[in-house]
């Protein structure tokens, strides 16, 4: 397969300026009629007199130019083109194709496929070549106008972007609709979708007053479950007037939430398409976790309006341009929304334990990449979430009113443009003489930095001295890197906890940004009569690892003082982790374990300390995850690990256990349907606190577990509860998994839970649970979220069952990559991941890791997606 290079981008030869689309919608056998008004684009340089189209898996009926239809030797058809040997030069000139699909057989899920039992399209990236021929690449921005027709029974509903603006009867069994778009986009945004869908309504009114028709379009079992979709649409374009001015522009915004799809949503202009696990909600099926996933998809959708879709990307190169800055968008709306500490710390989390490791590992590449085989391989942690920490550190740089001046310069400067990652820095720059040629590196250069910082206290000149050495590791294709520009936020605590006075260049604050830029650099603090205790990185200012020697005992300081939310957070996992590493030290010694009274002291007082955000508290009391214990290890020892953490969790719940009794009893009550955020907060603590009980195995905590999971009239409480009963021992567990999913069984999302919940329980006989669930009438390959949830949830959230010493995951694994390779090459190479780490292994599981990865890359049909992540990962 091809690589394609950022450095070899030039600009479209032709331009479309208007798009007329007609399909006649079947789901065996759908016509596709496109007329292209078409020019030379007068800033492309080259004297091609062809025209070259990208088309995959398309059958030609026509082709005509100007009414004059093409004979066979005026152009070449293969398996990715359409090249016509000659088109007008020197003026614009209308070109027509017709082709057929097929959208049944369509198992990809890219381009016009069926979802159930309706029709939708999925064309980002590269997806709309295989609907008909066109100059599918971003920088192409047209006009589009689409008339649907299809059979009035089985699709009454037929949408597409921008207004209706017409529509009729065929005949007595088909009718058609045309739709306009005014606004200029390139293909990646088209869509369509036609089925026997409900329509649930609202409206919006926009700061300067338009109305705005808001629709939801669900099967019509569903129409109970979109409620919080809709609220959260509208706090969405609500936030986007206040936060940064943005009003929407059509005036109508439609959602169309389908069971099949291969991500978590798109956002078509005017027509968002949406898995349902992140629409659909009711308080008896979804968790409150999952109403907070759907609040912040519902607003990165509707935030693309503008950072995506009025301004796109020139190319696929500059994704994280509209992802990285749209996920950080996200990301404030929900901190808004919600508990900004909790959302900072879980956003983090997530940062932690799943990009660093795909920044350390065969995949890593740069927030903008500069090469790729298969695009779609690319919608990735680093471009998504790295991304949103780069534009992050942009906002922390400049503060609030800054950035927003230099977003307000970006939008006035490039609406309606396609343009590239340095223009939204430059805009930046621009708007606040600010100089970010160092910062631009964090877009270049791939991997994490790491912070080795040393602190010094010179009590006769009462001065601190912090010493910062960055580095960051070698990268596939970058042996060497530059220093960095890293906002470092910085606190200090006196010794009865209160904010040290930071003397820094004369100046006296409480917090400072120091802003590292050098590979070392040393900064002195004055006036400190006393050394304080530093706190660094506070709020997780930069996506970098800190490394700093310090006691167990300076860190239950600071989880017990420091006044940054998240620092304080993070002293406590640091405590954890440096606890449990000591623990798996011993484990792999033969030693015994013992806990040390101070962490079972730190953990105390959280559980007695009075807080006001619950999740907080909760947050607190959660000990690290494996697979972030995991990220933080030379060679990874699986079982350590979990043998490890849970000799603390159960310490920690027998040594607490009055404690954890008592805030259980203190919170769980029925509230259900309640979801303010101190309920969730209620049921957040009460459910880490059911967590640690059931670990102690004893029948009255079994019983706690299984009154909670009968009486649950929430999705929260049920979840939490089953999951215990899941991951032990319980002697009702299999009755409680039975009933769940007779009690669930026509709920799709809630059956996905199901599955995902066995696929990642710890306990030993995990393995031929997955092998048979895997048998079960309602496992079904070909629907993405059902294999996420098995196959996914085995091989990514269950380390010690997935690395058994046997290889028998790994074989596993790989059986169902080349199953997927043939079906949907999308899904195939995101189950690859749980392989591509294997270097990180012991020797023994090296071996067998690599043996199933060479099995995938020498299958003989292996698709370009599965052929990158796979040959990527053995290099
Ligand atoms: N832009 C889409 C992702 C498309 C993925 C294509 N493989 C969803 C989003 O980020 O909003
Ligand atoms: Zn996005």
């Amino acid at each position: 397969p091809q690589t394609v290079y950022l450095k070899d981008y030039t600009p479209p030869e032709y331009l479309i300026e208007t798009v007329e689309l007609n399909f006649d919608l079947d789901e065996q056998l759908t016509i596709v009629r496109s007329s292209l008004s078409l020019q030379r684009n007068p800033q492309s340089k080259h004297q091609n007199l062809a025209l070259s189209l990208m088309g995959e898996e398309l059958q030609l009926i026509s082709l005509a130019i100007d009414g004059v239809s093409l004979d066979e030797d005026e152009y070449t058809l293969d398996k990715e083109s359409l090249l016509i040997h000659k088109v007008p030069q020197d003026r614009a000139f209308q070109l027509k194709i017709e082709n057929s699909i097929s959208p049944a057989a369509n198992t990809a899920l890219e381009g016009l496929y069926l979802s159930s039992q309706m029709l939708c399209t999925q064309c980002e990236a590269q997806g709309f070549r295989k609907i008909t021929w066109f100059l599918d690449r971003p920088d192409v921005m047209s006009r589009y106008k689409v008339t649907l027709s299809a059979a009035k029974d089985k699709y009454p509903v037929l949408l597409s972007n921008g207004n209706k603006i017409a529509g009729g009867d065929i005949d007595q069994n088909r009718h058609w609709v045309t739709w306009e778009d005014p606004f200029a986009k390139p293909s990646y945004l088209f869509a369509l979708v036609a089925g026997q869908l409900e329509a649930v309504s609202d409206e919006f009114v926009t700061h300067s007053g338009r109305r705005i028709e808001l629709q939801i379009f669900v099967e019509s079992h569903n129409v109970d479950k979109c409620a919080h979709a809709m609220q959260s649409l509208k706090n969405a374009m609500r936030w986007d007037e206040e936060t940064y001015g943005l009003e929407y522009d059509l005036d109508l915004y439609m959602i169309v939430a389908v069971d099949h799809f291969n991500m978590g949503a798109m956002e078509n202009k005017g027509l968002n398409i949406f898995n349902t696990k992140f629409v659909l909600a009711r308080p008896d099926t979804a968790t409150d976790s999952d109403y907070e996933y759907i609040e912040g998809v519902i607003g990165h959708e509707y935030f693309h309006n503008w950072t995506g879709n009025r301004i796109t990307c020139r190319d696929w190169f500059q994704l994280s341009l509209k992802e990285g800055f749209t996920v950080f968008r996200d990301q404030q709306f929900s901190a808004d929304r919600s508990s900004k500490a909790v959302k900072r710390i879980a956003d983090v989390n997530a940062l932690r334990t799943r990009q660093f490791a795909e920044d350390a590992g065969p995949l890593a590449h740069p927030v903008r990449p500069e090469a790729y085989i298969e695009i779609n391989n690319f919608y990735t942690l680093t471009v998504y979430e790295k991304g949103a920490e780069v534009v992050r550190m942009l906002h922390t740089l400049l503060g609030p009113e800054g950035f927003r001046k230099g977003c307000d310069l970006y939008f006035a400067r490039h609406d309606g443009q396609a343009v590239t990652c340095e223009d939204f820095v430059n805009a930046l720059e621009t708007a606040n003489q600010a100089d970010f040629s160092q910062f631009w590196l964090w877009y270049s250069q791939a991997g994490t930095p790491v912070l080795d910082v040393t602190e010094h206290y010179d009590a006769a000149n009462q001065q601190l001295h912090l010493t910062i050495k960055q580095s960051c590791p070698a990268t596939p294709g970058q042996a060497q890197k530059a220093p960095f520009h890293i906002p470092v936020k910085l606190g200090l605590l006196s010794d009865d906890g209160s904010a040290a006075p930071i003397w820094f260049n004369q100046q006296s604050s409480n917090e400072i940004t120091l802003h590292v830029t050098a590979a070392e650099q040393t900064f002195s603090f004055a006036n400190l009569a006393q050394a304080p205790v530093v706190s660094l990185l506070r709020g997780f200012s930069a996506p970098v690892i800190l490394k700093m020697e310090r006691s167990l005992e300076d860190l239950a300081f600071l989880l017990r003082h420091d006044s940054d939310t998240f620092n304080r957070w993070e002293a406590g996992q640091q405590l954890a982790i440096k606890v449990i590493f000591e623990l798996i030290k011993n484990l792999q010694n033969q030693q015994a374990l013992q806990l040390t009274p101070l962490l079972v002291d730190a953990w105390r007082n959280i559980l007695q300390d009075k807080f006001s955000d619950l999740s907080y508290q909760a947050m607190l009391l959660s000990l690290p995850e494996e697979s972030y214990l995991a990220g933080l290890m030379e060679v990874i020892d699986v079982d350590a690990i979990h043998e490890a953490r849970e000799f603390v969790r159960i310490s920690l719940a027998k040594q607490l256990q009055t404690e954890f009794q008592r805030l259980y009893t203190l919170y769980h009550r029925d509230e259900s349907g309640n979801f303010q955020a101190d309920a969730i907060g209620r049921r957040r603590l009460k459910n880490i606190c059911l967590n640690y009980l059931i670990s102690l195995e004893t029948p009255e905590n079994y019983e706690l577990a299984e009154r909670q999971f009968y009486s649950a009239g929430n999705m929260t409480d049920q979840m939490a509860a089953l999951a215990t009963i899941a991951n032990s021992r319980h002697p009702a567990k299999a009755r409680s998994l039975d009933s769940f999913y007779h009690q669930w069984r026509r709920e799709a999302l809630v059956i996905d839970k199901w599955f995902a919940l066995q696929a990642t329980s710890s306990m030993p006989n995990t393995f031929a649970t997955v092998q048979s669930l895997m048998r079960h009438h309602a496992f079904d390959i070909k629907t993405p979220n059902r294999v996420r949830a098995l196959i996914g949830a085995f091989s990514q959230s269950n380390p010690v069952n997935f690395h058994a010493k046997n290889g028998e995951g790994y074989a596993f694994l790989a059986d169902q990559v080349l199953v997927l390779n043939d079906l949907n090459p999308q899904i195939a190479s995101r189950m690859v991941t749980g392989l591509a780490q294997w270097r990180r292994y012991d020797e023994e599981r090296q071996i067998l890791m690599k043996q199933q990865l060479q099995r995938i890359v020498s299958y003989a049909h292996l698709s370009k997606d599965v052929y990158e992540i796979a040959s990527k990962s053995l290099a």
